[in-house]
């Protein structure tokens, strides 16, 4: 891969992305196309200033600077562009809609006009909908799209327009469905950063519903190493379910990083359920282990350990996206059930 056009590179995985390719493939040219929207931080990219990156501000749902941008003779381009929060988007889905599904489209056809030889499409377990709480089931990669948020309709959408890509225009496209990241950089939107925040802050942590939901949590950079490694080997047409077989109840995940950090159980509250809130996400790695020998190199205590501390020895990036529009959002979200920090 000579030449990388990386969307949506100055959020939380795609700037983890944008880190591990440039140390993995030095000789290759990297474009980071970012919108900077609020969750777009170039905090994010600090530090990164090997000679064949370039960022340029743009929106994947601009056809004319996503040509421009491509230029000529892009091998791949990896979309990360997205709205990603779900309850973002049971507040509004609009914006999840322009973005993940019409900016899909727009870069799907941009590279097969621009001839690019790989289309990867970062996408996520939720497609598929909510597993029953019976520990036998897990996602695979055979199982049906159930989409249950405007979010998870929206990445679903997007992937129905991959698929239809490769079979209408024989574009070579990857496909991967990945579980929930946590790691350094994360918006403090979603529920781990968020935790980890508020209990820094000795500020109450708001639990959704019974807090007996179950999310399969996997590290930034082994999901970004899986998707390297699709980007690089995998078979044209391909999808991939990327887990790292890491199950844990909310409750659980926020008693443990109650407990690194040394706070109280009392900081936990529970508030009103998120609306259709889907009750377990598991995934089934097998095929890309097996296909393409991915396996996840972080343990949740390793992955937990590295991580929390990256937030305490980053108070002012945690203090910076914590301002301004977030308190706004926060607010909204939460109402007068947990005071806004
Ligand atoms: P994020 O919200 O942190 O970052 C999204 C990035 O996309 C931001 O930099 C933003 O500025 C940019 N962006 C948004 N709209 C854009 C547009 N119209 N044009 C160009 N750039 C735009 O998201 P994330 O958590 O890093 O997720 C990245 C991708 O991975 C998303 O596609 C998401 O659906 C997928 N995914 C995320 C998770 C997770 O746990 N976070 C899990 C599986 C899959
Ligand atoms: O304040 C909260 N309280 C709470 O109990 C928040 C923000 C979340 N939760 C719960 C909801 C979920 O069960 O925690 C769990 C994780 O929530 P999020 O961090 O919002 O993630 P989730 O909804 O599971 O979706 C994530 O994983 C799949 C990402 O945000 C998506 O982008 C990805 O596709």
């Amino acid at each position: 891969m000579n030449q990388l056009f990386i969307t949506g590179g100055a959020g939380f995985i795609g700037s983890a992305f944008v880190r591990l390719a440039l140390a993995e493939l030095p000789q290759s040219e990297v474009t980071n196309f970012d919108a900077l929207t609020y969750a777009g931080n170039t905090d994010n990219l600090e530090g990164i200033d090997a000679e064949g990156y370039r960022f340029v501000h743009g929106d994947i749902t601009d056809r004319d600077a996503v040509m421009e941008a491509l230029g000529q003779g892009t091998d791949a381009i990896v979309n990360f562009a997205a709205e990603s929060h779900v309850d973002r988007s049971i507040a509004s889905a609009d914006e999840f809609v322009r973005t993940n599904v019409l900016g899909t489209q727009v870069l799907l056809d941009c590279a097969r006009e621009r001839k690019v030889s790989r289309f990867v499409q970062v996408s996520t377990d939720e497609v598929m909908g909510s597993l029953p709480e019976d520990e036998r089931e897990f996602f695979t990669e055979e199982s049906g799209f159930s989409p249950n948020s405007p979010y998870a309709a929206s990445k679903a959408g997007a992937e129905h327009l991959v698929r239809a890509a490769r079979h209408t225009f024989g574009l070579d496209t990857v496909i991967t469905r990945c579980g929930n990241n946590y790691g350094p950089r994360q918006f403090p939107e979603k529920f781990l950063p968020l935790m980890i925040a508020n209990a820094m802050n000795d500020q109450p942590i708001p639990v959704y519903g019974d807090g007996r939901n179950v999310r399969d949590w996997i590290h930034v950079d082994d999901h970004c190493r899986a998707i390297l490694l699709a980007l690089r080997k995998a078979r044209a047409g391909a999808t991939y379910n990327i887990g790292a077989r890491n199950e844990r109840r909310n409750i659980e995940v926020a008693k443990s990083v109650l407990d690194q950090l040394g706070k109280p159980h009392s900081l936990l509250t529970f508030v009103k359920d998120r609306p259709g809130h889907d009750r377990r996400y598991a995934i089934d790695s097998s095929l890309i282990e097996s296909e393409l020998g991915w396996k996840p190199q972080e343990t949740w205590e390793s992955g937990l350990g590295k991580t929390i501390e990256w937030y305490q020895t980053n108070g002012d990036w945690v203090e910076r996206a914590r301002s301004g529009a977030y308190r706004e959002f926060y607010a909204q979200q939460y109402g007068s059930e947990v005071k806004a920090p």
